[in-house]
């Protein structure tokens, strides 16, 4: 092209887009109603009109308008259309079509949407391709065949674009409109936005942060990772759910979307929000409430409600990395028991096990371990080991039974080449259980049954299981392929799916990593809380790092790898809270900090707010400084135990709210407005 020729062209782009952006379909766009059409990073006047948006970006440090998207979509922007709707017997099913291709590759040019009016509470539509079947998340939901008669919603459908409107019947509050932007369902693009009712909005975890969620353009990302929590990171586990209060009218309601892909809801202050996931289909439940707790009740009905914790699980926790021995742990319980401060568990964490092995303990340092454990049982007090995931691959044939047998037993996730997928963890060389197999789960169980003939533990903390791995990927990194490198990449730290964790091309033997990966500390726990069961023949007592909705039925969670610093205490208010509003009541943060040195004041004013914690657990990392309540000073032993003996006096009562949150789903910590 000619230097002339290209001016021309450059000239003519830019008039276009000056008709564009002026023309009907941009203009009269609030900057807080603008939906995001580049979410990527390097957005640009070319790229944005290439993908048929409009372009109009913001003055340069402009505090009002800062997050606002400079490419955004035109109010036309071509989206699907309803073809037809038909009545059923659960509600409705509508055949949508697009015509024109969005920007991503592999659009499902038709699709099917299904409504499910299942209770006067629960409404419940799933968009997904008709003809292809897609990945759908493996756990167990509620089947509904018939619709329910009377119902606290409507739903109102706009054809062209394709928009459900979902209202409340009795003020008409608008609780779910597609739409405010469009509809893309590509293989491996989903997004859909909805406008929100206030911007009262929690949940959407897990992430650290205030417990309201920000609406100010912030964007959550959900692919579980191994990664002290941090403002504004994907961390551990993944919560597609959230709570949304209406109004002066106090009612509330919650929305689900039940897909497991990596993904981002972005947030604006419209109020609205923007779901994009990498995979699976858009499967949504909107409950009615209208209490909070009401929500709670009615999501978990779907997840599942939360186990019932042993008694003794309710107690007070201590446990550290770092012990250095089977006897000097001991000490440490003979000193708690000598203060007369209440303990009812003690944790063991990987220094039990030799070279950091599952199912091992160290002769030398941790010689003494059964004597511990007995000690504990005779004064009525329980036990907990830390059990990795990762299982090492690199001990001699004949040496290591939990290899040898997972080996004979084919029960490892698999590389793209199909053979046992390598990565690296505390013990080295490392191959990660397919706890979505049954052979997994009767393995595991083996694992767990000649352990606890051992060592007669009491649960089991499942740690590292989003799954956690040293090097990227595999030792191998990972194969090229559209898993590993999709198309567009969710906001998640390092950008990768790779990063500190396995291939999203690895294969489990229902499916794919890609599709898999936010579920697998869900799948360890769904393992570990069945075999502990077998094993004890008690109620069981797991608690996971990784988490997904549903978890709550089978393990409780702590807050992971938080700092000995006052806003880490702040931010473990809002953390239990959230997770509270998950369906894992059982939740608590690491009391007086995990990392760096504490202080005695930090922790004489953690002892005293995670006495109240549902599950109260003193837990420190390896080379910090004791920081068990014997560690201080009188006065600070004798306001911790002050402060444990009043919950304690609380015990009947806070077994009761768990009883509660068992049969009807309810929380247990719950913030005041729930009241
Ligand atoms: O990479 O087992 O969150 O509670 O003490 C660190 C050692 C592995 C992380 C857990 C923490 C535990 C630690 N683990």
């Amino acid at each position: 092209m000619s230097t002339s020729s290209r001016r021309i062209c450059l000239l003519y782009i830019f008039l276009s887009n000056l008709v564009m952006t002026l023309g009907m379909q941009c203009s009269g766009i609030r900057p807080s109603f603008r939906f995001d059409c580049y979410p990527e990073t390097g957005s640009n006047q070319q790229n944005c009109n290439k993908r048929g948006c409009c372009w109009l970006p913001s003055p340069r440090n402009d505090r009002v308008l800062e997050g606002v998207p400079s490419c955004f979509y035109p109010r036309d922007f071509p989206s699907y259309q309803m073809d037809s709707l038909k009545q059923t017997d659960f509600g409705y099913s509508l055949n949508l079509t697009r015509t024109t291709k969005s920007y991503y590759e592999k659009d499902v040019m038709q699709l099917q949407m299904d409504v499910y009016y299942e209770t006067a509470q629960r409404l419940h539509f799933k968009i997904y391709d008709p003809k292809v079947k897609r990945y759908e998340v493996p756990i167990t939901t509620p089947k509904v065949a018939k619709r329910a008669p009377l119902t606290e919603y409507n739903v109102q459908f706009s054809k062209s674009p394709l928009g459900i409107l979902v209202t409340r019947a009795k003020d008409s509050t608008v609780l779910f409109n597609s739409s405010v932007s469009t509809l893309i369902f590509s293989d491996q693009f989903l997004q859909i936005s909805t406008s929100l009712s206030t911007q009262f909005i929690y949940g959407l975890g897990e992430h650290r942060g205030r417990f309201r969620l920000s609406s100010d353009w912030k964007t959550y990302s959900m692919w579980a990772r191994d990664q002290p929590p941090k403002v504004g990171a994907n961390l551990y586990g993944s919560h597609p759910f959230y709570l949304n209060l209406e109004g002066s009218s106090g009612r509330s309601h919650g929305v689900f979307l039940l897909n497991s892909n990596a993904m981002e809801v972005a947030i604006q202050p419209a109020p609205a929000l923007t779901y994009r996931s990498i995979g699976g289909i858009l499967d949504f439940y909107i409950f009615l409430g209208p209490g909070p707790d009401e929500v709670i009740q009615q999501y978990t009905e779907v997840i599942g409600h939360p186990f019932m914790p042993p008694y003794w699980g309710l107690g007070f926790h201590l446990c550290r990395w770092g012990y250095g021995s089977a006897n000097k742990t001991l000490a440490v319980v003979k000193k708690m028991k000598a203060a007369g401060i209440p303990q009812d568990t003690q944790w063991s964490d990987i220094e039990y096990a030799v070279g950091r092995k599952d199912f091992t303990f160290n002769n030398n340092t941790y010689a003494e371990l059964p004597d511990l454990i007995r000690y504990c049982h005779a004064n009525s007090m329980h036990f907990i080991p830390i059990v990795d995931p990762a299982i090492s691959s690199t001990q001699a044939p004949g040496t290591y039974s939990p290899y040898d047998a997972g080996i004979v037993g084919d029960v490892f996730v698999k590389n793209s080449s199909g053979n046992p997928l390598v990565g690296k963890v505390w013990p080295g060389e490392t191959v990660f259980p397919d706890f979505f197999n049954e052979k997994t789960k009767s393995w595991w169980f083996d694992q767990i049954k000649d352990f606890h003939a051992q060592i007669h533990f009491d649960g089991i903390w499942i740690d590292m299981n989003e799954p956690s791995s040293f090097v990227d990927g595999s030792v191998d990194g990972c194969a090229d392929t559209l898993f590993d490198n999709p198309p567009y990449t969710p906001s998640i730290l390092d950008g990768k799916l790779s990063a500190k964790t396995i291939c999203a091309s690895a294969t489990h033997c229902i499916g794919r990593h890609y599709d898999l990966h936010n579920l697998y500390g869900y799948s360890e726990a769904v393992a570990t809380n069945s075999a502990l069961v077998k094993v004890r023949e008690k109620r069981s007592f797991v608690i996971s790092r990784s988490t997904y909705p549903g978890s709550g039925k089978y393990a409780g969670h702590w807050l992971g790898d938080n700092y000995s610093l006052w806003p880490d205490m702040a931010y473990s208010i809002a953390g239990i809270m959230s997770f509270s509003l998950f369906g894992i009541p059982l939740v608590g943060a690491d009391i007086c900090g995990f990392n760096l040195n504490t202080s005695e004041e930090l922790c004489q004013r953690w002892m005293q707010l995670g006495a109240f914690y549902p599950f109260s657990r003193n837990h420190n990392t390896l080379g910090s400084k004791d920081q068990d309540p014997t560690a201080f000073s009188d006065d600070m032993q004798s306001s911790t135990r002050k402060a444990l003996n009043l919950r304690y006096a609380l015990l009947p009562y806070i077994y009761t709210l768990f009883h509660f949150a068992h049969v009807k789903g309810s929380t247990v910590a719950r913030p005041l407005f729930f009241e």
